[in-house]
């Protein structure tokens, strides 16, 4: 199965880019898209709508301010949807998280830290790793290497 990143902004793309090389790493396929739940509400549902049929089995959101992009995709599918609060100049993405991690109870939104693009693709990869052993493997093994580093560093 795939992953969708959807981003509000082209400005998150930075801070979204953190994901696709964990993705890329996994072997996992993605696709990304620039889509605004304010700015393009209809493309919003289209897209989100679609992604189950498409072969899709997680959504990463990236969003910032009043960041309702993966609350809005979470009401739009039963896909896992974890959102990526953006780093913001005013409120240090405090907004944006307090934002995406106080979904209403019924529609859940999985919230990663500020900017936390690679733990919102790891998370991604472990969802679909309960239904692909090779994906569940190279996460293992992901786990070893940073655990290897962590025994082999000397200060
Ligand atoms: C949000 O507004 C986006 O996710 C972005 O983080 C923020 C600012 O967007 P731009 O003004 O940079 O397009 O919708």
């Amino acid at each position: 199965m795939k992953v969708a990143i959807i981003m509000g902004s082209t400005s998150d793309l930075e801070t979204m880019s953190g994901a696709f090389g964990i993705l890329e790493d996994f072997g996992i396929e993605f696709e990304k898209r620039v889509i605004s739940a304010h700015r393009t509400p209809e493309l919003m549902f289209e897209y989100t709508k679609g992604l189950k049929e498409r072969g899709f089995g997680v959504v990463i959101a990236g969003a910032g301010g009043a960041a309702h992009l993966a609350g809005v995709a979470a009401g739009l599918t039963t896909l896992p949807v974890i959102a990526v609060p953006m780093p913001t100049k005013n409120l240090g993405g405090l907004d944006s998280l307090l934002s995406m991690v106080q979904m209403p109870t019924g529609i859940p939104v999985a919230t990663v830290a500020i900017g936390g693009a690679k733990n919102a693709a790891i998370l991604a990869a472990e969802i679909l790793a309960l239904s692909d052993k090779e994906i569940d493997g190279k996460i293992a093994a992901y786990r070893e290497a940073s655990a290897e580093k962590i025994r082999n560093t000397v200060i």
